[in-house]
């Protein structure tokens, strides 16, 4: 049998749906298969299996004909409608959709109206002006198209949380300086906190009409940005690309607006749509102004009584992707979800001992300062040869200094002892004895299919001597997949094992991702949220794993690290 992932699920069917709007195939059914892709790709189950199991029409969405395409998928790794779609397009043509701001419909136009078959004929024809002779695109279409296929070539398309965090503080601050722009904020995919992003959304209100338009043009014509090039600058948005490629949308809203533009523009679309259903169904009309009944406006100021005023309880931003958010607002049952104040210790990062950048001591008064209750070291064991890993007595060594090195906070002594291919790892339980509490994670071997790897990971969870699983999938954001687990079974052993799956903070990783970790929580079992801090500087990350945890829909209950110390030592002992 083919080992066929849910995302190479996803992908095909998005790949189908991609290729039928390029041919101009009816619009419902584009829409069918990218339902499909959406729902396979955020199931924590093996959707394959499901199919197999002739389960797969219990997912919302899959009809019996995207279940048969699956389980031909899974058994013979092609889809014969896939494969009859690429016979009709020239066959790099599908590789301009990683080009951003290129969507199907444009690709059929530049295919059929100016013999743009692949990325190198696209840069051939923005080079000769082919493309102005198509309707519809004018020399700002193209000069964003040359933006987007140079970005493209170096990077995934998507900018990382922690990059486009800091870039939306800097462009609040720009918006917040210019005349009569109020209340700046990041709307979009970043305030869901999503782990990559497309553009950024920001959003701000004014108190007269006629200013909104006078703010757009300070804001493209700013000098406190490197601005690449204005899209667009109209009486209430502009789109810029910033030097560097980066995207970002601003939109001037009336204050008694502000709600409902910031619910509108912080999406997801899935949310919105499902949200508007709602108001449609009590006869009412939501849109980015308010939500109306015929001309008045019953809500709009903040998000909190456009929910409200459609019986549901205020949703927060993270939970916002359509995964049973709204049914749970409507009957009163959403989690209250793990917040950064309820962490009280970090109980995984590196020293100097290994591959970190400061000392013990650094860590120590870093961790004391930040007032957590308690913290742990945990250094690499001696596979990680590159990262300078520990063998057994210079991990002995490495407990008297840590704790020589504890003053006013409880210091754990740890290590990131490697997991290796089988499940086995780097110490023996005598070594592993010594420790306060054994982290165990992945670091080689990771290109393993799913089910040897959840055989891995759930081996290492029956080892009565580990504690917690870091980064359980390996995966770099943007860089490599990683491998991918069955979530459900790993949970179980988790939850049986009373052993802690990281959420690690550190936003190249964030791993466990979001749909994983909702995976966890309903299986009862616990997280641990640690930054992997190898600088004092990345203790900083806690904030970004919390917020992977809350878009798991991770209380602080299920978060181990929220525990008081006495609750904590007691949990590392049991
Ligand atoms: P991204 O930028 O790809 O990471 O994802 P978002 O969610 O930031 O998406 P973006 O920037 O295209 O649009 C921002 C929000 O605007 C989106 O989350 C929801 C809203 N929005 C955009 N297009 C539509 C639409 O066609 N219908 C509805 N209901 N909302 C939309
Ligand atoms: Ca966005
Ligand atoms: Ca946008």
């Amino acid at each position: 049998m083919a080992q066929v992932s849910n995302a190479d699920i996803a992908s095909a069917f998005e790949q189908i749906a991609d290729l039928m709007e390029i041919l101009g195939k009816d619009p419902f059914r584009v829409n069918s298969y990218r339902k499909v892709a959406r729902v396979v790709g955020d199931c924590p189950a093996d959707v394959g299996a499901m199919a197999q199991a002739g389960q797969a029409t219990d997912l919302p969405g899959v009809g019996a004909g995207s279940a048969k395409k699956i389980v031909q998928f899974v058994t013979t790794g092609k889809i014969e409608v896939l494969d009859e779609l690429l016979a009709k397009v020239p066959p790099k043509l599908p590789e301009l959709l990683e080009v951003a701001g290129l969507g199907p419909k444009t690709i059929a136009k530049l295919w059929k109206q100016a013999d743009v078959v692949d990325k190198d004929s696209l840069a051939q024809a923005i080079g000769d002006g082919r493309l102005l002779s198509i309707e519809g695109i004018g020399p700002k279409k193209v000069q964003q198209l040359r933006k987007a296929l140079e970005f493209a070539a170096q990077a995934g398309g998507r900018l990382r949380l922690d990059e486009a965090t800091e870039y939306a503080a800097r462009l609040v601050a720009v918006v917040a300086a210019i005349d009569g722009a109020e209340s700046p904020t990041a709307a979009g995919s970043l305030r869901r906190g999503r782990e990559t992003v497309g553009d950024i959304d920001i959003l701000c209100t004014t108190a007269g009409r006629g200013r909104a338009a006078k703010i757009i043009q300070a804001f493209v014509q700013t000098k406190q940005l490197e601005i690449d090039k204005v899209i667009g600058a109209g009486q209430t948005k502009a789109s810029i690309v910033l030097a560097g490629g980066v995207q970002v949308d601003l939109r001037v809203v009336q204050g008694g607006s502000f709600g409902a533009a910031l619910q509108y523009f912080t999406g997801s679309k899935a949310h919105n749509v499902r949200l508007r259903e709602i108001a449609v169904n009590k006869g009412l009309k939501l849109n980015e102004y308010g939500l109306f009944e015929g001309d008045r406006q019953l809500a709009g100021r903040t998000e909190d009584e456009i929910y409200q005023a459609l019986a549901l309880t205020p949703v927060e931003p993270e939970l916002r992707e359509d995964h049973g958010e709204i049914d749970a607002a409507g009957q009163g049952r959403l989690p209250q979800l793990v917040a950064i104040d309820d962490i009280r210790g970090d109980l995984h990062m590196h020293t100097t001992a290994s591959d970190g950048l400061e000392s013990i001591e650094t860590m120590v008064a870093a961790c004391r300062a930040r007032g957590y209750a308690y913290m742990a070291v945990a250094d690499h064991s001696k596979s990680q040869v590159q990262a300078n890993g520990l063998d057994a007595a210079r991990l002995a060594k490495h407990h008297k200094a840590i704790a020589a090195a504890a003053s006013g906070i409880r210091v754990y002594f740890s290590c990131e002892v490697d997991i290796f291919k089988d499940g086995s790892l780097d110490f023996d339980d005598d070594v592993l004895a010594t420790l306060d509490m054994v982290i165990a994670a992945p670091h080689s071997a990771l290109s393993q299919k799913r089910h040897d790897a959840t055989a891995r990971i759930i081996r290492a969870i029956e080892n009565p001597l580990v504690k917690v699983i870091a980064h359980p999938s390996g995966r770099l954001i943007n860089v490599r997949a990683g491998m991918e687990l069955g979530i459900e079974e790993i949970a179980a052993a988790a939850a049986a094992n009373d052993v802690a799956l990281e959420i690690n903070a550190y936003p190249l990783r964030l791993d466990l991702r979001d749909t994983h970790v909702h995976a966890v929580v309903e299986a009862g079992a616990k997280l641990i949220i640690n930054t992997d801090a190898h600088t004092v500087g990345h203790l900083d990350y806690m904030h970004y794993g919390v917020l992977t945890a809350r878009r798991g829909w991770a209380k602080a209950a299920d978060v181990v690290n929220t525990y008081p110390a006495a609750k904590f030592e007691k949990w590392m002992q049991r």
